[in-house]
């Protein structure tokens, strides 16, 4: 049953996209609006909401939030900051835009997290029902906010990326099919330790019900664990071979097993490469398999799908080297998967804002495969001190100027690959300004004159 807002006196913190979408929602719903942001009117910019919704810019006012009898919060905004924690201790509601949005969505939800490949996996899912003949929203942390979907609420399915800074802000959210892609360091900016983070994931489950289904990628020691005593259905998915039961992978084929059914789909017909792709597809059939989509629909849309902007893009072969782009590959994480895909001795230009993880598991990585290590951003100091001792190392200071060094380094028959490992925001507005950047430096290099 969706709330009653009107009336009811709403915070909404945070100005970005799911803040002026939150706002809308409940003007639209006759709530009494307070939109509260940390940065001043002028840095936030143009806001895309009716007129007549108080607001609160450049601090969260104390006495807003006391008097407040909802607190709706975008996930960009910690709920330990003094404001949001102080509403809370004092019993206001804080609830993040998931959840509001779902409960008042009448659709099945199919929720994917992840450390990576969730926009890969959402993207595909959406197409393959939309192809399949069902009308189908698609957004969440992929860009449009999840509570768009409450305006034109007569979906039949709604799929969702969902980050584990949403999650953080739930209470009922109950997804009907609920995927878990894998899971390894990130956000160590917000999160005190990766245990925190994990269970940031882990709340995507709390609520489900034995009518639910959990979809796990059950090669990830991280993730069955997390899900230890669930009542709903566990399907399992594994790239390391056939499963009994559920999606394996074996021989270059993919092979569903369930009900005493087996199906069988050559990996090679896919557009999209790598076995990380394989894993990011395997996840997005099994949803509509177990719903009676006909296999013949998914397989043909899995293998059309040609992936996504910005994630190991072969951006151009240049005198017999291939220059890939890679800029959403912002963790430690998609950065192996990435030279994983590669052969031979790659350039890898990395860096960017560091997020406090790790960087050990690229020390075999790049001392096996990488011949040039370029650094760029505010990581590269500490990049350089924990990585530069293993391969040839060099710093650039700005992408342009990576380009044009990788570009000198780089023998005919290599590649470069640009995977940051670390976020966009020390240099560039986000992740798609940064890889049209490189995608641009990389078109605008001058082939080698022939002697
Ligand atoms: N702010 C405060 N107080 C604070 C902190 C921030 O007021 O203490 C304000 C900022 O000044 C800013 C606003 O909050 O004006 C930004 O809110 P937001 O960061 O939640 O940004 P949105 O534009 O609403 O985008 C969010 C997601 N952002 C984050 O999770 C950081 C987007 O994911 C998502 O696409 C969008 O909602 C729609 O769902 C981005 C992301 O980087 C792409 N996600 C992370 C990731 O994928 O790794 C999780
Ligand atoms: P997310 O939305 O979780 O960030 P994306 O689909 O946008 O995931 O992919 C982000 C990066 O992670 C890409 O650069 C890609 O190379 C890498 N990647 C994609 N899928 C996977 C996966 N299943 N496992 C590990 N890395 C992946």
């Amino acid at each position: 049953m969706p709330e009653n807002f009107k009336n009811m006196r709403v915070v909404v913190v945070g100005a970005g996209s799911t803040g002026q979408s939150l706002v809308r929602y409940f003007h639209r719903r006759g709530a009494e609006v307070a939109l509260s942001d940390s940065r001043s009117a002028e840095r936030v910019g143009p806001l895309s909401v009716p007129p007549g919704v108080h607001l609160d810019m450049g601090g969260h006012t104390d006495a807003l939030f006391d008097s407040a009898q909802l607190v709706a919060i975008s996930p960009g905004v910690p709920l330990s900051i003094p404001a949001v924690a102080a509403a809370r201790d004092r019993g206001i509601p804080v609830w993040g835009e998931i959840e509001i949005a779902y409960g008042d969505l009448n659709a099945p939800i199919i929720a994917v997290t992840g450390t990576n490949g969730k926009s890969t996996t959402t993207t595909l899912l959406g197409e393959i029902f939309r192809t399949w003949g069902r009308k189908t929203f698609v957004g969440g942390n992929l860009g449009i906010p999840l509570i768009e979907a409450a305006e034109e609420n007569s979906w039949d399915w709604i799929v969702a990326e969902i980050s584990s800074f949403q999650l953080e802000a739930i209470r009922d959210f109950r997804p009907r099919y609920a995927l878990l892609l894998n899971i390894s360091e990130d956000h160590l900016d917000r999160y005190s330790c990766m245990d925190e983070y994990i269970a940031a994931k882990g709340r995507m489950f709390e609520n489900l019900t034995e009518n639910d289904v959990a979809v796990l990628n059950a090669d990830d020691p991280r993730v069955l664990p997390l899900v230890d005593g669930l009542s709903a259905q566990k399907v399992l998915f594994s790239s390391r071979g056939a499963l009994s039961e559920g999606m394996g992978f074996s021989n270059r084929e993919i092979i569903w097993r369930h009900a005493g059914r087996e199906m069988r789909f050559p990996a090679d017909q896919l557009r999209i490469k790598g076995i990380h792709n394989v894993e990011n597809v395997m996840a997005a059939l099994i949803p509509p398999l177990l719903e009676g989509c006909p296999e013949e629909v998914a397989w043909r849309v899995a293998c059309e799908f040609n992936g996504l902007e910005h994630r190991m893009v072969p951006v151009r072969t240049l005198d017999g080297t291939t220059w890939y782009n890679d800029s959403k590959g912002t963790n430690v994480g998609s950065v192996i998967k990435g030279l994983e895909g590669l052969a031979g001795q790659v350039t890898l230009i990395a860096g960017g804002k560091d997020k406090g993880g790790d960087y050990a598991p690229l020390i075999d990585p790049v001392r096996e495969r990488v011949a040039h290590l370029i650094l760029i951003g505010q990581a590269a100091e500490r990049m350089d001190r924990e990585l530069g001792t293993l391969t040839h190392t060099v710093h650039a200071h700005s992408l342009e100027d990576a380009v044009r060094l990788a570009r000198e380094l780089t023998p005919p028959g290599g590649s470069v690959l640009f995977s940051p490992g670390c976020s966009s925001f020390d240099m560039f507005r986000n992740f798609s300004e940064r890889g049209d950047v490189y995608t641009r430096a990389v078109r605008s290099l001058q082939e080698r004159e022939a002697h």
